[in-house]
């Protein structure tokens, strides 16, 4: 759980980074199912519904930008979305009625690994109220050279961007349309093991991988048991139902006067935020392809 301290911390940045939440053998094993993962993906030349490649994909170097729904695919991922420790600190966030919601994995292979533009979650699923947050769980150290997540703190507090351009919903904030002010950016750094929380209408994003080490980020979401999703459920009410992770769920939301815009049109046969990312014209961050000397 939180201290009365982490959670103010969390209340006044929008983020708050949680050392030693996994054990060495945890982190080893999604270390392990990841490489495999990666492995499997080796003949593929073009994306599944499980993997989104890298541009610079191979069957000599095979890169993933992501494995989605993760915890649909291996048990070791699926323990993760109701680990006691992440668990613990999102009740102390919101109390006892806290319900997942999806995941991904964010590989950042070494020397590449794609940029993630500036965005906020909420603008993607936007709910009744804004308790609501990502649980990011660092397979690998995060420094700050290996593309770590940049927050910009206290941002969960301001307005929800614009995520549109050219009339379309493209997951990402120009920069300088906007005229956003990242400079009190910071990087999430921490061993492996680590996680990370983030608040839905907190504004971040990531440069690419320049180092020489694998950047691995297991990401869930949750929500308070009453905050319901605008844009629908993914799944059936059942499902939905079974995504309680702690305590009980209700039918009546809870309310809150919050900024949204819904992130309509969508362009269709969009899964990931890097194929939807990538629609987008004005970048911000610059893509890196691994240097040949890298191919292994
Ligand atoms: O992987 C990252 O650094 C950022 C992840 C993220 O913001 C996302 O996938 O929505």
């Amino acid at each position: 759980m939180l201290s009365k301290v982490q959670v103010e911390e969390y209340n006044e940045r929008g983020y708050i980074v949680v050392p030693d939440v996994l054990s060495r053998a945890e982190v080893k094993e999604l270390q392990d199912v990841t490489a495999r993962m990666v492995e499997e993906s080796r003949h593929l030349t073009k994306g599944d519904e499980r993997f989104d490649l890298e541009p610079f994909h191979s069957a000599e170097r095979p890169a993933l930008r992501r494995i989605k729904t993760p915890h649909l695919f291996d048990p070791a991922y699926a323990r993760m979305v109701r680990h006691p420790g992440i668990v613990a600190c999102l009740k102390s966030l919101w109390g006892d009625n806290v319900r997942a919601d999806t995941g991904k994995l964010n590989l950042k292979t070494s020397g590449a690994g794609s940029p993630v533009e500036w965005h906020q979650d909420w603008a993607f699923y936007p709910h009744t109220n804004d308790d609501l947050a990502a649980v990011g769980i660092m397979i690998d150290a995060f420094t700050p050279d290996n593309g770590p997540m940049l927050v910009v703190p206290g941002s969960h507090k301001g307005p929800i961007y614009d995520h549109h351009e050219d009339g379309y919903f493209v997951g990402a904030i120009d920069v300088e349309r906007t005229g956003l002010d990242v400079s009190g950016a910071v990087p999430l750094l921490a061993p492996a093991g680590s996680i990370s929380i983030h608040h839905a209408r907190l504004l971040h994003g990531s440069a690419a991988n320049t180092s020489g080490a694998e950047r691995r980020f297991l990401l869930y979401q949750y929500r308070a048991a009453d905050a319901w999703p605008l844009m629908g459920m993914r799944v059936s009410f059942e499902d939905y139902e079974r995504l309680i992770v702690s305590g009980t769920s209700t039918l009546t939301p809870r309310m809150k006067d919050v900024p949204v815009r819904l992130p309509f049109p969508a362009r269709s046969g969009l899964t990931t935020i890097y194929e939807i990312q990538d629609k987008a014209k004005a970048k911000f961050f610059a893509s890196a392809k691994p240097e040949p000397a890298m191919a292994r």
